[in-house]
């Protein structure tokens, strides 16, 4: 029988929809729609599917993270600011027991020390940073990755 394919919630942070217009000497020249799209393309590649939403409100990315049980295999996700703030997408994550893994396009920890702490990485299977856009599509491979893991675990004998 053919797996179904996986399908992964992508969540954009806030001000991730300004990528590409301004400080590319950090977030690079690369525009969310581009990296979305890349996103697309390399899912559809391994027979999976993607739906990417970008959000400036915590409550909003809380409750798509809440809704993405029996929607989603697994979330790929940049919170972006709320990664060192959000007790809340913390909570979120918890309770909605999917993969999810974290990526940043900057390294946090060549960064202000505030940025060295994430409230939300211990809720995730690992976190990916410093490659750019990059940081994204290894991020797609790594959930990908685990939920084939965790299907082939399930299996019968
Ligand atoms: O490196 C990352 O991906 C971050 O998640 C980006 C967040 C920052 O608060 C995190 O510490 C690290 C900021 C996203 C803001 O994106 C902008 C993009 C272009 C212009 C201005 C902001």
């Amino acid at each position: 029988m053919t797996a179904a394919p996986i399908r992964v919630l992508v969540l954009h942070g806030p001000n991730l929809n300004l990528l590409g217009t301004r400080d590319p000497a950090i977030y690079g020249t690369t525009t969310l729609a581009e990296i979305d799209a890349e996103l697309h393309r390399r899912a559809a590649a391994r027979g999976a599917t993607v739906e990417c939403v970008q959000s400036n409100h915590e409550g909003e990315l809380v409750t798509l993270i809440q809704q993405a049980r029996g929607r989603f295999d697994a979330i790929l996700m940049n919170p972006a600011a709320y990664t060192h703030t959000s007790i809340a997408l913390r909570d979120a994550l918890e309770a909605v027991a999917l993969p999810a893994v974290e990526v940043h396009l900057s390294n946090l920890h060549a960064r202000e020390s505030f940025r060295h702490v994430s409230l939300t990485a211990a809720r995730c299977v690992g976190q990916i940073s410093g490659f750019g856009a990059q940081s994204y599509f290894l991020g797609l491979d790594a959930a990908l990755q685990t939920v084939e893991g965790l299907r082939r675990a399930q299996a019968p004998a």
